[in-house]
């Protein structure tokens, strides 16, 4: 730790599962760990702030093998690819100090060194997990994962199934477990209490199944080949490995663990406020000082899920909004620990109000009043009023503090509410202040002059205490009031700023969004994205061999004359030069998508060796090649200039 810093502080986020790319409702957890982390940093703590992926176990491998690739590819172009996890956070600000990847090879070793040092102090055991197998999937289940009494995947029969497996004494420490959750603040809000002690406990911790046989693609049991570690236990211990822990890459254990906080969605409390304890229990380290379980956003009062489309696409709503109005959105419309429903009108309301309206309205016409009575600067020659003052000074000196007791309890919502209590308050200040009366004598200006002090001053704090965040709005505001101290010690006080403060002008810090206007673009990009998944890209087909694609003769031939076969709505007769003396016959089930008469004359590509069929009484040599994607079909047309009678090669 540095000699001026106040202390260390640990704090992590979930690592995400890559398995698909990132929603809005994963960014939920990044950015409130992100103002946590940026608001320690704030007050002078060394902070340590992890995010990473969590990138084993067998949904990553089944979508990989769907997709062709190896589990590695595909989880790399998830973590590192084009509008992947790392390009996600780094348009959103996010200001993390590591990002550790499960597949890591420093993770990797140290996992399997944690995995034998609790096999070999007896509390990861072998022995048999029981369940139920379905042989078509090669899957193991469990009773309560099957979907009336059948396989959940494919809905076939299942067997009763016995696999060796290790086992994690989790039921050793079932009263530690429960009396650190009762009796200690380890996990917030108290109502994840209730849930773990209720759902969990009371029924009776059973030992917990820590390998798996079934598939490959995890940390491998060293002492015992075919066993691979449990994704839990793997991903959990990346908060520790990252630090260092039974690895050389890292040497931080001992500043930073245990972690001040981790932040965690509420349906991943249960591994982080018992199996997780348990284990460092079970290897007699110390315990994290906190885990708190946050909410589920919803999307109009459903589910989040990518397949809702581009509305909950991360990339797109902060390119429409802007990356600070919608982590501001995120954490000022939902109390951290409860669910959230979050919809585009209550995102657009939020900007417009708070942003638009009350904050960027009170910076604009604040620095352009300053501007056009005072010019440059501000004159040193000021008038208190201390009537009149006193409320929005008062609010001042108070607003760190009431903003410090928030924060200390993640409540960020709260926070922000202190905040826009003041924002609002000056904006009342200008109204009963009446800047432009006060303007129009040159006696009254050294009143006028104190106003606008005042005025900028509360935007400095304001925008100070923000900056958690709104990083980028809040160093743009510092930049308006010409590069204004915005330290922590100087936000807890008032008469920080020069009384000459010399303000620079800018334009609209949030322009105000057309909601009619902003919800149709939204509806239509949908529409787009919705159609293109409802027409998904067909089955790729088997390999062949080079000499098998080389026996199709592919020949450029020119419409001589085409119509419609009779008694048929599917075919067209084309009667075709291919470069030879005698014209051909080919019919092809086109008629949906063409008028005849528009394809006389065209250049097309047809499969002249293919064996004659009759259809529909009539002879057809051949077949037209087309472009086919859902329910659209397009000859293959080519330019006019190739001559009927070339091979395509
Ligand atoms: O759980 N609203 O990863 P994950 C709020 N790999 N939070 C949401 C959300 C929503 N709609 N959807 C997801 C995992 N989240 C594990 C973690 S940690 C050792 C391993 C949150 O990618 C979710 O609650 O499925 C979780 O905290 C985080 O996103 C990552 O979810």
């Amino acid at each position: 730790m540095c000699e001026k810093c106040k202390g260390n502080f640990y704090i992590t986020t979930p690592i995400y599962y890559p398995s698909a790319k990132l929603h809005i409702g994963h960014s939920y957890c990044t950015v409130a760990t992100d103002a946590m982390a940026r608001y320690k940093r704030m007050q002078g703590y060394h902070v340590l702030f992890l995010t990473g992926t969590d990138e084993h176990g067998q949904k990553i491998e089944d979508k990989a093998s769907e997709a062709g690739v190896t589990p590695k590819q595909f989880v790399d172009d998830i973590v590192t690819g084009e509008r992947g996890v790392l390009d996600l956070w780094k348009l959103m600000n996010i200001s993390y100090d590591r990002f550790i990847r499960t597949t890591d090879d420093y993770h990797v070793e140290a996992v399997q060194k944690i995995f034998r040092k609790m096999y070999e102090n007896g509390d990861i055991y072998k022995g048999t997990y029981k369940g139920k197998y379905c042989k078509p999937c090669e899957s193991f289940w469990t009773e309560s994962q099957l979907v009336d009494g059948k396989c959940p995947d494919c809905g076939r029969e299942v067997q009763d199934a016995e696999e060796e497996a290790y086992f994690f004494r989790l039921s050793k420490y079932a009263d530690r477990i429960r009396d650190l959750l009762e009796n200690t603040d380890f996990l917030e809000p108290r109502s994840r209490v209730n849930e773990m002690i209720n759902n969990f406990i009371k029924p009776g911790l059973e030992d917990l199944c820590v390998s798996r046989t079934s598939f490959t693609w995890g940390v491998p049991v060293d002492f015992d080949p075919g066993h691979v570690v449990y994704v839990w236990i793997d991903a959990l211990f990346n908060y520790m490995t990252a630090l260092g822990f039974q690895n050389d890459k890292y040497h931080d254990l001992e500043e930073f663990w245990p972690a001040d906080v981790h932040f965690v969605g509420k349906e991943i409390v249960r591994f982080h406020s018992i199996i997780w304890p348990a284990m460092l229990m079970s290897l007699d380290l110390p315990l994290p000082k906190k885990v708190f379980g946050h909410g589920w956003l919803n999307f109009n009062g459903e589910k989040m899920s990518k397949s809702r489309g581009n509305v909950v696409d991360p990339y797109i709503l902060a390119e429409h909004f802007g990356v600070d109005a919608l982590r501001f959105f995120l954490l000022r419309s939902f109390p951290f620990g409860s669910d959230g429903n979050f919809t585009n009108e209550m995102l657009i309301s939020t900007i417009n109000c708070d942003l638009a309206n009350d904050l960027g309205n009170l910076v604009s016409r604040t620095v352009a009043m300053a501007q056009k009575y005072f010019g440059e600067h501000l004159p040193a020659q000021q008038l208190e009023d201390p009537e009149k003052d006193a409320e929005l000074v008062t609010m001042l000196r108070e607003l760190r503090g009431k903003y410090e007791e928030q924060m200390e309890h993640y409540a960020f919502q709260n926070a922000l509410s202190e905040i826009f209590k003041v924002i609002s308050r000056a904006n009342k200040y200008i109204d009963e202040n009446m800047p432009w009366v006060l303007a129009k004598s040159e006696e009254n200006k050294p009143r006028l002059a104190r106003v606008l002090y005042n005025l900028l001053e509360s935007i400095r704090i304001c925008g100070g205490l923000l900056a958690p965040f709104m990083p980028d709005t809040s160093a743009e505001i510092a930049k308006r009031l010409g590069d204004a101290r915005m330290d922590w010690e100087s936000l807890g006080q008032y008469g920080v700023l020069s009384a000459e403060v010399a303000t620079v002008n800018g334009p609209a810090l949030f322009p105000r969004i057309d909601m009619e206007k902003e919800l149709q673009a939204l509806e239509e990009m949908n529409k787009t994205q919705t159609a293109e998944e409802a027409d998904p890209l067909p089955e790729p087909l088997p390999e062949i061999a080079f000499d098998v694609f080389e026996k199709v003769e592919m020949t450029v031939v020119k419409v001589l004359a085409c119509e419609k076969v009779k008694k048929s709505d599917k075919l067209l007769k084309f009667t075709l030069n291919d470069g030879t003396k005698e014209p051909r016959q080919i019919l092809s089930g086109v008629a949906k998508y063409y008028a005849p008469e528009d394809l006389v004359g065209k250049t097309l590509v047809a499969v002249t060796n293919l064996a004659p069929r009759k259809m529909m009484g009539q002879l057809s040599c051949g077949m037209l090649l087309s472009a086919e994607r859902g329910d659209k079909l397009n000859l293959v047309m080519l330019d006019d200039s190739v001559p009927a009678g070339s091979r395509l090669v």
